[in-house]
């Protein structure tokens, strides 16, 4: 497990759980909501990656708004530490404890509150803990979607993805979730219920305070409830696979692609050859769909559109032309729908592959589309033989995930790769987290992505706004989770 003891230090402001506090739990949530066993525990302390690890002896389990804001109060006139956790599919150590913080997981709150498909089309109103491939198929019955769609679709909450303001397969098409978002439902850390759960397009009556939140990963308090503007579903659904000799091919593609299939591209996904053979090799039943050898790049374009016939053909004539004019190597258009989602587990299954590997140190940056790669390339050098490095991501958003993937976690291969990630992306004024947050990982990095009055905003807002934040196990006297930053 990745090793906190020498970064941050529990805060000994903070109280540790006693026997009254598991008893007043009780009476608030009942035996059911106050979770003590091991097993479940474990589960709840440990990250996704198996990376992190808190040792926390709680999980509460609200099934509302009210007891939220009870356990909240509570756990702020006792001074105990508290973690906002939802799937516990994050990837930078936020959603499990530090220390021993108690966790306060609304997955029991996960009603459909409302949906209103007929006069405001598509307004979608729901609790936090609804898990977000629930919510996809829930639409999907109502002739709607997400405007939000990822690998981690079966466990996340949507709470969890408001609060990583998480961005994924479709943003490209639909936008961030700042756009989408239309209110929300939040507790702050003195139980303070925030009513923000507005379903209006437009809202100018002073600050829009939702967007805080978005992205916030629980540092301001907790998302009870999210309403969220949804697409209507449309009828036609294209997926190509492409391959690509070099890089600057790809990104020749996307800018083609944006001309010519502007108003129906909904995704424009990319992985290079080093993430082909490692899916290939660790994920059953995955084939090439384009065999025989191995291509440099491959990129995954869908379409979404209501005229079928004509965007089929739109597809067709785009392929046929990128390979006459040598941009793109060889391609497939997906024939079914088995074959479409054959494609599209190639792309999503990287993180599981890369899981199945063995260690991974995972990046997740924005960067100016034309430098993209050489940060890859010049990662190879720096690294050298003892990690592979492998290239995936959100190519049409301008998003790299770039992973180390090595036998075991061994701290000569990370300070290859840290700081000279970091520096290198921040000199290419690109992002640290483009898309996954910060959490435990990168908190302490936010400086290589924002400027030194960005950062005391942040931590005078805190301050002077909110008494405690949650996850005050990492904060230091000043209760900011953005001061630890600074130390
Ligand atoms: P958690 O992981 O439980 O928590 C994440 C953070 O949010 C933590 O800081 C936690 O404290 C806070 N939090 C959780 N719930 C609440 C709440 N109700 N109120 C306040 N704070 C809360 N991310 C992307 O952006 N794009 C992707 O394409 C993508 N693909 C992924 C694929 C896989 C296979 C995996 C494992 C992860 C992927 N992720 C992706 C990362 C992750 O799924 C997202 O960050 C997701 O939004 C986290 O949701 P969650 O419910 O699991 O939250
Ligand atoms: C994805 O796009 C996720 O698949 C995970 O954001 C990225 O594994 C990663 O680094
Ligand atoms: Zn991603």
């Amino acid at each position: 497990f990745y090793s906190v003891a020498t970064t941050v230090h529990r805060n000994p402001l903070f109280s540790s759980i006693s026997p009254d506090d598991i008893s007043y739990f009780k009476t608030i949530l009942g035996e059911r909501g106050v979770v003590q066993d091991a097993l479940a525990l474990d589960a709840a302390n440990t990250d996704w990656m198996g990376k992190y690890r808190g040792s926390s002896k709680l999980l509460l389990q609200p099934k509302n708004t009210e007891e939220v804001s009870q356990i909240l109060k509570y756990c702020n006139s006792r001074c105990l530490a508290v973690v906002p956790q939802g799937g516990n599919t994050g990837l930078v150590g936020g959603s499990v404890p530090v220390f021993d913080e108690v966790i306060i997981n609304v997955g029991l709150m996960r009603n459909i509150l409302s949906f209103d498909k007929v006069i405001v089309s598509g307004v979608l109103v729901c609790e936090a803990g609804c898990i977000l491939e629930n919510l996809i198929s829930f639409l999907d019955d109502e002739g709607f979607i997400m405007p939000l769609d990822l690998g981690a679709k079966g466990s996340c909450q949507i709470g969890g993805n408001v609060s990583t303001n998480a961005g994924g397969l479709r943003l490209l098409r639909y936008g961030s979730l700042h756009g989408s978002v239309l209110g929300l439902e939040a507790v702050l850390a003195n139980g303070t219920v925030l009513d923000m759960l507005g379903t209006l397009r437009k809202d100018n009556t002073g600050y829009d305070l939702k967007h805080l939140f978005i992205g916030s990963e629980g540092s301001l308090g907790i998302v009870t409830k999210v309403s969220i503007l949804t697409p209507p579903k449309l009828s036609s659904v294209n997926i190509a696979f492409l391959a690509c000799e070099d890089y600057t091919s790809c990104q020749k593609l996307l800018l083609e692609a944006k001309k010519k299939l502007g108003g129906i591209l909904s995704a424009f996904e990319f992985l290079d050859s080093d993430a082909m053979s490692l899916v290939l090799k660790h994920l059953d039943g995955v084939r090439n769909p384009l065999p025989p050898s191995i291509h440099n790049f491959y990129i995954l374009i869908e379409t979404t559109g209501s005229n079928e016939t004509f965007d089929k053909e739109n597809l067709e004539a785009f392929l046929l032309h990128s390979v006459e004019s040598g941009l793109v190597a060889n391609g497939v258009l997906a024939q079914d729908i088995n074959q479409a989602s054959s494609f599209w587990h190639i792309r999503e299954g990287l993180p599981e592959a890369l899981m199945k590997a063995g260690a991974v140190y995972k990046y997740d940056l924005s960067l100016p589309l034309e430098k993209m790669y050489d940060l890859v390339e010049e990662m190879r050098v720096q690294i050298g033989p003892a990690a592979k490095v492998v290239a995936y991501g959100h190519l049409g958003d301008g998003n790299l995930h770039l992973n180390i993937s090595a036998p075991a976690y061994d701290d000569n291969i990370l300070a290859k790769i840290e700081p000279f990630v970091y520096e290198w992306t921040s000199k290419n004024r690109g992002s640290i987290s483009a898309e996954h947050g910060l959490g435990l990982m990168k908190a302490a990095k936010i400086h290589y992505s924002k400027s030194p009055e960005t950062v005391r905003l942040m931590i005078d807002f805190d301050y002077c706004v909110f008494e405690l934040l949650p996850d005050t196990s990492c904060l230091d006297d000043n209760h900011s989770i953005i001061c630890l930053c600074l130390s």
